[in-house]
């Protein structure tokens, strides 16, 4: 017997040693800590196979192509289509201790698009904003600019500052409320009409931009290579934190915020790892170093005690009192937006 139990092993061996267990993730450029993921992997004996994207489009298309896909993060407004389509698992409270450190507030927003908060995990969020290179933008401008989007929408101002190079976040819906909040109206609530008309704008902002791209701004507002970018907040405290002259301002007319949410999409082959790793991520530590890496405020509350001083006070990653009254969570589009919206933003985006 003994020795039949031996041969078996010897026979096994070889198998065992290739049942390596792997997760594919799919997340946003630069929204994560590398150490994170290399602690997860030594500590779990688990290999992640980490996949980046940079727009809302590149998902969408990567979990529509039934790909296996194990953890992704998807943003809020997306939820409600996601979950309708079949297109999540929903997520077992009991194999997620840590989802306790969540931040109450956030799931409370989230619920009206998942309810029951069944598929989706606040990760990172924040505010759209201008980042602006001062004495740059100001030297190019010819004196201090207004803390307003008219310096995108406005196209005696976009011209003035095109010279010292202006770029929008390759993000269709984000663009496209965040011109009609500033004309004083909603994109869910506009008729197609008023969304087509958004089309005239946009061609006034289009030549005096360098690009339309999400990630191509992070290492130019870094190196001083822009000087007024839409942004996301941590992609713009980062440019600060590179040394350079760069503030972020969510400007007066207010703007949107987005929630990041950690989900696990139904062509999962191992729900079971993603489990394990979505609450090796809530751990409130491990939150915290993504917070200090990324600049984006945490999902996860109990994770501001493990901030450094510097970084719980930094002005503009938690939004102020004043600052999140002028925010309000981008919106999810019905259908009837989907073939218009997509006309002007190919328009806009590809010249098409
Ligand atoms: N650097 C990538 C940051 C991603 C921020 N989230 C984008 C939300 C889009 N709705």
């Amino acid at each position: 017997m003994p020795r039949l139990f031996a041969t078996l092993l010897l026979a096994l061996t070889p198998l065992l040693a290739s049942a390596e267990e792997v997760i594919r993730v799919y997340n946003w450029n630069d929204y994560i800590a590398p150490q994170v993921l290399k602690d997860f992997e030594a500590e779990t004996g688990i290999r992640v196979e980490y996949h980046t994207f940079s727009t809302a489009e590149e998902l969408k298309d990567a979990l529509a192509s039934g790909e296996a896909i194990d953890v992704a993060v998807p943003s809020h407004d997306t939820l409600p289509a996601l979950i309708k389509s079949g297109g999540l698992h929903p997520v077992d409270f009991s194999l997620l201790p840590n989802r306790k450190h969540l931040d109450k507030q956030l799931l409370s927003t989230l619920v009206a698009l998942d309810p029951g908060n069944r598929h989706a995990l606040p990760y990172l969020w924040g505010a759209v904003g201008l980042a602006i290179n001062t004495p740059q933008a100001e030297a190019a401008f010819g004196g201090p600019l207004p803390d307003s989007w008219s310096l995108l929408f406005d196209a005696e101002q976009s011209t003035r500052l095109a010279s010292c190079g202006i770029s929008v976040l390759d993000a269709r819906d984000e663009t496209l409320s965040l011109l009609l909040n500033y004309q004083g109206h909603s994109l869910a609530r506009s008729s197609p009409s008023r969304i087509k008309r958004t089309s005239q704008v946009l061609d006034g902002l289009r030549p005096n931009l360098r690009y339309i791209d999400s990630e191509r701004y992070i290492e130019d507002l870094s190196q001083g290579k822009l000087c007024v970018a839409m942004a996301w907040v941590g992609d713009a405290l980062a440019a600060a934190d590179a040394g350079q002259p760069v503030r972020f301002v969510v400007p007066d007319e207010g703007s949107v915020l987005f929630i990041d949410n950690l989900v696990i999409p139904s062509s999962a082959k191992r729900p079971d790892l993603a489990h394990r790793f979505i609450n090796y991520l809530m751990q409130p530590k491990v939150a915290a170093l993504i917070t200090a890496e990324t600049l984006y405020p945490s999902g996860n509350a109990d994770s501001k005690e493990f901030l450094g001083e510097a970084l719980r006070n930094q002005p503009g990653l938690y939004p102020d009192r004043d600052t999140k009254r002028r925010l309000h969570a981008l919106e999810t589009l019905s259908d009837k937006h989907g073939a218009i919206r997509d006309e002007v933003w190919a328009r806009f985006r590809d010249g098409s």
